[in-house]
């Protein structure tokens, strides 16, 4: 009897209850990947070498297992089987990024190397044929190391170099994407690799590369936005827009007045930093940044505040610049009071929001910043909706990590549980979410945590020279809610619960 009852208990609270299954008519469901962690070829076919090529070979140490992306899943060689698995899948786009190095090995449009430009377009003929949608990333994160040597994002000359770059591209794909992203993840561009040594090329000039780098980067966006809008759009008549992350802070106690003030600033300081100056009616940096870091620069004795807003002309210019809310969101963290947060060094972004922060929430997965709190994504999706005044938004990535088991249940589960939280803030709140991307189709070089984190739906054999992908139950999961447009309810996709011992039966 008692343990019936238990079974029963059991079941109701595995099965979430979700409220809403059916994903609304003409939502769109992908699958993304980026160029550096897949195509491997890093000195191939006239690739030059990219900011990460330098970074896993130069200070290996820097990788968690060591490995690098010399040859990653060999994409450059097996897209075919990567397009294959794609239409298995069955999802209607596929989200990539462009090698930059690879198809200007200078950086600069004086030589287009001709054996890139015959890469992506067979990518783009393969997936035609299997009437799957391009999305495409100009630059996820791998600079030429050429354009690095002249100081990368905190050299306002990108601004042209990264316009040059997007209007070959749009130039030699445009007739056939029709979905263009320019940036995948700013923050993580300037704060991880410019203003920390979290991201190649490493720079940790903390508090300063950082600003100097958004300065540029939202410019260069801003100046390619309205290069593909004047120039290609009345003909090839696509999209563009940026994809932001968004760490999204709550206050460890909803109750405590001023840990909501301050979650409220850390997530001005996450992802406002470059929402705002493109989302909102007024534009420009978020008012607090602004404000707060100001009052650290005196502080520090500076004659002029390490991050300026930016004058009138660049606030028009870079207001309004994407037709869609591009969001990549995986977890939550907590904030949990006023001060300098103990991880943070000085001067700093972190130390300029003056919160502390805390990884005490949700449930784990294999990599340290990614908390599983679904509720958290749908309380973040709310505030796009209140902050951005209601923008038409694609999540362009979602995704957990763990070492690798072909039995994900825990990633199923995510997945599941972060949908059911779309399909609440669609339904409950009219949020205008239009599609879903997955991170990521296999198990690929997941940047400075190597293989040693995977987030992939197939599993990736990476000491095997044949680099065998085998699907995990995940890709079942995925088959079936893109034949259907509904979340899969079947008892195979949830983890079984522990065995009962003998005197429990
Ligand atoms: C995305 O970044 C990327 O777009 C994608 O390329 C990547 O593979 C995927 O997520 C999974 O990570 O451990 O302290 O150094 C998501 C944003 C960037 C947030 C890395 C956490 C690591 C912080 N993430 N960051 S730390």
């Amino acid at each position: 009897m008692a343990s019936a009852i238990i079974i029963a208990l059991l079941a109701i609270t595995h099965s979430g209850l979700a409220q809403y299954t059916k994903f609304p008519e003409g939502f769109t469901f992908g699958v993304a990947t980026a160029a550096h962690q897949i195509e491997g070829a890093w000195n191939v076919s006239g690739k030059s070498e990219n900011v990460w090529d330098r970074l896993s070979h130069t200070r290996p140490w820097m990788i968690a297992d060591g490995t690098n992306g010399d040859v990653a899943c060999d994409s450059y060689n097996r897209y075919q089987e990567d397009v294959d698995a794609l239409a298995h899948i069955g999802v209607d786009f596929y989200r990539f990024s462009l090698s930059w190095s690879r198809i200007l090995p200078t950086g600069r449009v004086d030589f287009v190397n001709p054996d890139g430009i015959r890469y992506y377009n067979a990518l783009l003929d393969a997936l035609a044929e299997k009437n799957i949608e391009p999305l495409v990333t100009l630059f996820h994160w791998d600079l030429p190391q050429t354009l690095q040597d002249l100081g990368g994002w905190a050299n306002p000359k990108m601004i042209d170099y990264f316009r040059d770059y997007s209007d070959l591209c749009f130039r030699e794909f445009g007739d056939r994407i029709k979905s263009w992203i320019t940036f995948n993840e700013p923050y993580e561009i300037c704060e991880d690799a410019y203003g920390d040594d979290k991201k190649a090329p490493a720079i940790d000039s903390h508090g300063v590369g950082n600003y100097l780098c958004s300065d540029t980067l939202l410019k260069a966006h801003a100046e390619s936005y309205h290069l593909y809008n004047e120039t290609y759009r009345p003909t090839q008549n696509g999209r563009i827009q940026i994809s932001i992350n968004s760490i999204w802070y709550e206050p460890a106690d909803p109750e405590n007045a001023e840990q909501v003030a301050l979650a409220e600033v850390a997530n001005q300081f996450k992802f406002g930093w470059f929402a705002h100056p493109i989302f909102t009616e007024a534009g420009g940096y978020p008012t607090v940044m602004v404000e707060n870091v100001a009052l650290q620069s005196k502080a520090e004795g500076l004659p002029k505040p390490r991050l300026e807003q930016f004058d009138d002309y660049w606030i028009k210019r870079i207001r309004g610049t994407s037709d869609f809310l591009g969001i990549n969101h995986y977890t939550t963290h907590l904030i949990t009071g006023a001060g300098v947060d103990p991880i943070a060094k000085s001067p700093s972004w972190l130390k300029d929001i003056g919160a502390v922060t805390s990884l005490k929430v949700g449930t784990d997965s294999a990599s340290e910043w990614l908390r599983v709190v679904p509720t958290g994504f749908a309380n973040f999706l709310r505030w796009c909706k209140s902050s951005y005044n209601d923008p038409p938004i694609y999540i362009t990535e979602n995704g957990f990590s763990d070492r690798g088991t072909l039995l994900d249940y825990g990633r199923i589960k995510y997945f599941n549980d972060y949908l059911s939280e779309i399909l609440n803030v669609i339904y409950d709140d009219g949020v205008n979410i239009l599609g879903y991307t997955i991170w990521t189709l296999m198990d690929n070089f997941e940047w400075r945590a190597g293989f040693s984190e995977r987030f992939g739906l197939y599993k990736v054999d990476i000491t095997d020279p044949s680099l065998p992908r085998t699907p995990k139950l995940s890709v079942e999961y995925w088959k079936q809610l893109c034949a259907t447009r509904e979340l899969p309810q079947e008892d195979r996709f949830k983890e079984p619960a522990l065995p009962l011992k003998k005197s429990e039966l």
